[in-house]
């Protein structure tokens, strides 16, 4: 397995050890989140109860694939424990999230549950947030006005930096599982991300943005020296 994954797979395997008999939780979106799916395969093939609830498609149809119980987040209710990557983890555990188009289900999981806790390697953790451009999930309707706002409310908190529709691979506009488009803002630096986040949120036509602040309870860091648990 090639070094990155395998820190990636360590991580997942740390944070394994947070699943209790029981538990209802939430299950992240990305390659590192992918890793935790499979190593909880596992110990559902083992015998672990558990009833989980994906935060994207993608993680939908691994879970179904693989055999993990899954609910809708309705079906399942306040969640025990939600389980999930970043893509920049900052000072008190603000995140970056959203690189994998999932972060409008991503933040409402989150948030369901009792307990988030980040799985990443050890490169994600920055001491500024702003590196990774920050995915803002906009609406279908007027979205080079909203760009507009958007730019407009980044520089009054105090960021710069060019905003981006994300494309996929044949140049059409990126469609997330909740039929909206995203923003990338590429700022370089936040200085302030509670002020950018408060500003973001404030644009019409803004669903949702990929700050997480306040949500994690604990990240699972993997390096090559080893694994760190940051607790916020
Ligand atoms: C997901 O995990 C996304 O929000 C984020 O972009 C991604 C991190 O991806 P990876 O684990 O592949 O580095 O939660």
């Amino acid at each position: 397995m090639a070094p990155a994954e395998d820190l990636k797979r360590r991580a997942a395997a740390r944070a394994l050890e947070f699943v209790t008999d029981g538990m209802r939780l939430g299950l992240g979106t990305g390659s590192t989140a992918r890793h935790f799916v499979e190593l909880l395969a596992e110990r559902v093939r083992e015998g672990l109860n558990v009833l989980c609830v994906p935060t994207s498609e993608q993680t939908l149809q691994q879970a179904v694939d693989l055999g993990v119980p899954i609910a809708t987040l309705d079906e399942a209710g306040p969640l025990d424990l939600c389980i999930d990557g970043a893509d920049e983890v900052g000072p008190g555990l603000a995140l970056i999230k959203g690189g994998g188009g999932a972060l409008l289900r991503e933040k409402i999981v989150a948030r369901a549950a009792r307990e988030m806790v980040v799985i990443a390697d050890a490169s994600k953790k920055v001491a500024v947030l702003g590196r990774f451009p920050l995915p803002v999930e906009v609406v279908d309707f007027g979205v080079s006005s909203i760009e507009r706002s958007l730019a407009d409310a980044i520089r009054e908190a105090g960021c710069a930096g060019p905003l981006a529709l994300r494309r996929d691979g044949d140049g059409h506009a990126f469609v997330t599982d909740q039929g909206h488009l995203i923003i990338d803002a590429h700022l370089g630096r936040i200085a302030d991300p509670v002020l950018l986040a408060q500003a973001v949120a404030q644009v019409p036509g803004v669903v949702e943005h990929g700050l997480f602040l306040g949500l994690a309870s604990r990240a699972v860091l993997a390096g090559t020296d080893g694994i760190v648990v940051l607790d916020r």
